[in-house]
């Protein structure tokens, strides 16, 4: 083996049953059960199961109720996405020590560029099993799956080849007649619309797609078909990025009524920005952005962010942008809509120690927002000594307690991308990431573009959530 064969050396590295192998890791008696994680609630989604609850056929985005009836022994187990969040670091720093281009795609998994390190690390099972090594060292004892390859797109399906614990190497001479017989769903684009679709063009696998005749991809597919065809092929240009995950806070709440009143659903966002700000606080963290999330009770969600001029880390300036925000997704929707879930995050986050950041921090032109962030502070203070419910605000003691009372809350620090916490939509996923998790390809022309002005740049989506 030598770097002439590998024009690139691409590595894909996904953790095993991420979350649910932490709770493992943490507490032994979760250890060989059949595990899920996810809210209490039989309304809430399965973020992930272990394996050994996915025999019974759990898995990630299943509603709780469906899972719980296929795996009615399941331990379930609330998330604690701070902890995911370190473990995360932890897994992020070990793949930096292999390489300076690591590409985090999420929490849990990241592409890493090798490319010219086989003098150093040796050849490619080597270079795998030296980072499935640091990651169980990193970590304490998590299991990552890894594929080798000489393009992102193989690398990422070899890594999902043989989990867990799997370490697929697929030379690049070998790369094509290896995806040939894979189904179509293992093409980046290929979503629950679109492998449908192929299949009725009589394109069953990869081999069917990449001899397939271009004229009549394109004629059935139009971009698609090329797409799919250059993936077939196992050609991908695509070089890894160097990007780490950004940070973000938020809280999903899944009701245990629906609500439909503006009041009501502001009646949740003003309790989830008291929680987010007094955690970005605790924590030394401002955002810049915002994003309120509503999911109706036929499952479609609503969601629209907002960028700030600058950071905050006010409950009473996130709650405002939130109600802001709640007026501008309530106007065009039927006003009896209802709604089963309401959602908050702070994202694009600063730390006060960022160096680059030191600005913001410092001079703060608007003397309001000072003495709102000290009467804050002091509330804070209160909260940690007495516990969450010694501060009410006037206006919540005041509520009919007609509102549903709320499932334990989804409080969560992680990365934009693991905010499926709502599988269904996600306005920050980079269509490439995307594609990686089986959803459908989008052609570029269609993609949605963010509207500028002078204060904020924001966007909107309503997705319908069909599929
Ligand atoms: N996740 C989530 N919602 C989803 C999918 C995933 O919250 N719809 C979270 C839980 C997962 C983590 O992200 O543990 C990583 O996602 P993966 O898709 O990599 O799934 P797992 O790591 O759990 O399992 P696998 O072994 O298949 O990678
Ligand atoms: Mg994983």
């Amino acid at each position: 083996m030598n770097s002439k064969d590998w024009p690139r050396v691409i590595v894909h590295a996904d953790m095993d049953a991420f979350y649910a192998s932490v709770e493992q890791l943490d507490d032994p008696h979760l250890v060989g059960q059949p595990l899920i994680i996810g809210p209490r609630s039989r309304r809430g989604v399965v973020l992930t199961a272990s394996y050994e609850a996915r025999k019974s056929g759990a898995k990630s985005a299943m509603p709780m109720a469906e899972a719980l009836r296929r795996c009615p022994h399941a331990v379930v187990v609330p998330p604690r996405f701070e902890r995911y969040q370190q473990q995360s670091e932890a897994i992020m720093r070990a793949f930096a020590d292999f390489s300076p281009s690591v590409e985090a795609l999420s929490l849990d998994e990241a592409f890493i560029d090798m490319t010219g390190a086989l003098e150093i690390f040796g050849e490619p099972m080597q270079i795998g099993k030296q980072i499935q090594q640091a990651v169980l060292d990193a970590t304490g004892g998590l299991q990552v799956s890894v594929g080798i390859a000489s393009t992102k797109y193989v690398a990422k399906v070899a890594s999902d080849f043989e989990k867990p614990n799997g370490l697929t190497i697929v030379p690049p001479h070998k790369a094509v007649q290896w995806l040939d017989p894979m189904p179509v769903s293992r093409l980046w684009g290929a979503g629950p619309k679109t492998v449908p679709r192929l299949q009725r063009l009589g394109l069953h696998t990869i081999g069917d797609v990449r001899r397939a005749s271009p004229l009549f991809l394109r004629k059935s597919l139009g971009n698609m078909g090329a797409h799919f065809q250059s993936l077939a092929n196992a050609n991908d240009p695509r070089k890894v990025a160097r990007r780490r995950v950004a940070r973000s806070m938020g809280s999903d709440r899944t009701l245990l009524q629906d609500v439909t009143s503006t009041a009501d659903i502001a009646h949740y966002l003003r309790r989830s920005a008291d929680r987010i700000g007094r955690r970005l606080r605790d924590k030394g963290y401002r955002c810049f952005g915002v994003r309120v999330k509503l999911k109706t009770h036929d499952f479609r969600v609503m969601t629209r962010q907002v960028l700030l001029p600058a950071p905050t880390d006010s409950s009473d300036e996130l709650y405002a942008v939130a109600f802001d925000i709640l007026q501008q997704l309530r106007t065009p929707s039927e006003p009896s809509l209802k709604f089963r879930l309401v959602g908050l995050a702070a994202y694009d986050l600063v730390h006060e120690d960022d160096p680059v950041q030191l600005d913001f921090f410092s001079g703060d032109e608007f003397s309001g927002r000072d003495r709102s962030r000290s009467l804050e502070q002091a509330l804070d203070e209160v909260t940690q000594r007495f516990g969450a419910g010694a501060v009410a605000r006037a206006a919540d003691l005041n509520r009919s307690s007609t509102v549903a009372d709320t499932t334990p809350n989804l409080d969560f620090v992680a990365d934009g991308l693991a905010m499926e916490v709502d599988p269904e939509h996600d306005p920050e996923h980079d269509p490439e990431h995307d594609y990686a998790h089986g959803q459908d390809y989008v052609p570029n022309e269609q993609e949605p573009s963010l509207p500028e002005s002078d204060e904020f740049l924001d966007d909107w989506c309503f997705d319908t959530g069909s599929d």
